[in-house]
């Protein structure tokens, strides 16, 4: 009978609990790249294999190989790093990757531009930091992200202690990446051909698609809560976190042209209390594990899994596995995604500065070098600093003598204490071109501009200082969630983007097309009269989103599974 699996379920099981060919393929000098397998399983060690898209056309000329390079991505589960920590991650930025760190949507780091004679010494160097990249990408839990900043009180450490919890919990227990990327012991070559690795959670086919988990403290949905497969909203009661309401079955990636897939916002699936919160991820993950989709990887997701079976259903598994019910979820008020860029002063009278880093790429440039910024404030040894799930820096536990001097640091690299406008402050875009293999359009280097232009009509219309969400892709898979923006592009070919408008300010809420196929030039043009227009019409607080919903210029999409449907695009 036809194996119907798709094709990476046959990499997996062939992998000897993912070591494939990698180390093998590391020593090959003659070629830059990797076996196509093993570039698969180089995603579970945390790293993929790219090339640089700007120079493809010119060396396939020249008839040169492509010019491969590898993207590493850490597990930071919280999301913190230490000064000293920073001095070395800085360091690997210098030395092996493309001078540059990348702080992702997730909260965690990205270094790209590492060749493969750079890789494994990359993976040391993060280890040596006490860091790792383990199960960082592949079809297995990933990073965990939780509302920004651990210090901020006793209920803010509380969670993120559990994403590590969570995060330890559902590690990969294969010893492949000690092994390849350490040097440790060859377990997995043992007598020849036994392996003694197993995966007791995963089994030797792991998950059939990604699995993400996030955790956010109300009022700030700063972490997107309603956009991962599995949620934890904590449910706080004089001053101690009493459980956490569990939302399930969030996502954003969808194809252009399939309807079968969609972006969808998590439902919630019931409370737990802050003891069974572990037990409820592994029976999510592994129900997961067992029902998912293994044949389309297009409708892998837990997502798809909840859509086919229903949410019912769903809980039932969840509480026969766990052995007890659910209680009902508590009632909790999420009013904002995006970070509070500034100074705000933690519950033991420490003071924590967000810093916005624009699409957040740390780098030197002429007249505005961040990256050096951040490396004399690190130099101090005076602060931790917090990666959000917005792509910015929180320069955390400044004593409030040293203030000042965070702030003098920042300004004589040329780095602004406040972005150009509440609009830029919750801009995000996703990296694309030229690193990401999947990008069809810019993003990273075209957002801020489109912003400036932007900024524009928002200064005309007195709406500085007014928070408008508007965040871009370069592809629908949706990196950057753009379909939980207010304004979203999300990129069709170079330069031609989909518009959506009318999520919810506080990210509870899909947004809908609203034009297809627009350059930059003309989807300004259909954005500007409407920002002038919610200036001038827009009830006492209400959001650009809910207001364009309200004014009828696109129908609200109030489920995942209604996103392709009641559009109407514009003249
Ligand atoms: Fe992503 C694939 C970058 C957050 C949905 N994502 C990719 C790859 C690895 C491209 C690839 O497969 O070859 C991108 C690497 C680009 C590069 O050059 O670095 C990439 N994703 C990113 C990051 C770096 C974007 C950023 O600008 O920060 C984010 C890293 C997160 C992290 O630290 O773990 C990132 N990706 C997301 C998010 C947002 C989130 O999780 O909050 C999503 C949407 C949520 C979701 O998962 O549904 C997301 N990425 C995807 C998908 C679509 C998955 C799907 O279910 O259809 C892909 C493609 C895939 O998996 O096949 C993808
Ligand atoms: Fe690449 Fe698409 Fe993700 Fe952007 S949204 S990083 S283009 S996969």
């Amino acid at each position: 009978m036809a194996d119907k699996r798709a094709p990476n379920e046959r990499i997996k099981e062939s992998s000897r609990y993912l070591r494939g060919t990698i180390e093998d393929g590391l020593s090959h000098t003659e070629t830059g790249a990797i076996a196509d397998d093993d570039t698969q399983l180089l995603k579970f060690h945390g790293s993929y294999m790219q090339d640089h898209r700007d120079v493809r056309g010119e060396r396939a000329k020249k008839k040169l190989e492509k010019a491969f390079s590898f993207m590493i991505r850490l597990r930071l589960p919280g999301g913190v790093v230490s000064s000293e920590q920073w001095l070395k991650l800085d360091d690997i930025a210098e030395h092996q990757a493309n001078g540059t760190l990348r702080l992702t949507t997730r909260a965690t780091f990205q270094y790209h531009g590492i060749i493969k004679s750079n890789l494994k010494r990359a993976m040391q160097a993060i280890n040596a930091a006490c860091l790792d990249t383990i199960a960082a990408c592949g079809d297995v839990n990933r990073n965990i992200v939780s509302s920004a900043n651990p210090f901020l009180s006793p209920v803010h450490q509380q969670v993120a202690d559990l994403s590590r919890d969570l995060s330890d919990h559902l590690l990969p227990k294969t010893s492949a990446y000690h092994e390849i990327w350490l040097d440790g012991e060859k377990v997995g070559e043992a007598g020849g051909k036994a392996v003694k690795d197993s995966e007791p959670l995963y089994g030797e086919h792991y998950l059939p698609r990604k699995f993400k988990i996030v955790l956010v403290v109300p009022p700030d949905n700063d972490a997107d809560i309603f956009a991962h497969d599995l949620g934890y909203i904590a449910i706080v009661e004089k001053g101690k976190v009493i459980g956490y309401n569990v939302t399930v079955g969030g996502g954003m990636g969808m194809t252009h042209g399939d309807e079968d897939t969609f972006p969808r916002t998590a439902d919630v699936l019931g409370f737990c209390t802050p003891k069974q919160a572990v037990a409820v991820a592994e029976k999510v993950m592994t129900t997961q594990r067992d029902w998912g989709n293994r044949e389309n990887r297009k409708r892998a997701r837990l997502k798809y899994t909840i859509e086919d079976r229903g949410l019912d259903a769903f809980r039932k598994e969840i509480e026969s596995r766990l052995g007890f019910k659910l209680s009902a979820p508590k009632p909790f008020q999420l009013t904002h995604t995006g970070d509070a860029i500034g100074w705000r002063q933690g519950a033991d009278k420490k003071w924590h500065f967000t810093l916005f880093v624009e699409n957040g790429r740390i780098k030197d440039i002429e007249g505005w070098t961040l990256r050096s910024a951040i490396r004399e404030i690190a130099e101090l040894g005076l602060v931790d600093f917090v990666l959000t799930g917005n792509q910015n820096l929180v320069i955390a536990n400044v004593p409030a003598k040293s203030k000042r001097k965070i702030e003098t640091i920042l300004k004589s690299h040329g780095v602004a204490l406040t972005p150009s406008s509440a609009m830029r402050a919750h801009s995000m875009a996703c990296v694309a071109l030229p690193t990401c293999g999947l990008a069809l359009a810019e993003s990273e280097r075209s957002l801020p501009g489109l912003v400036t232009r932007l900024e524009e009509t928002v200064e005309k219309a007195g709406l500085r200082d007014d928070a408008i969400v508007v965040r871009m892709t370069g592809c629908p898979n949706g990196c950057a969630r753009p379909y939980l923006a207010e304004i979203g592009f999300v990129g069709r070919n170079p330069g031609i983007y989909n518009l959506y408008l009318g999520a919810a300010f506080d990210g509870s809420r899909l947004s809908k097309l609203y034009a297809r196929d627009v350059s930059e030039d003309q989807a300004l043009d259909l954005l500007k009269p409407l920002i002038i227009r919610y200036a001038k019409e827009r009830d006492k607080g209400e959001h650009f989103g809910d207001f364009v919903v309200r004014a009828g210029v696109v129908t609200a999409t109030e489920h995942g599974n209604q996103f392709h449907k009641d559009i109407v695009l514009a003249d």
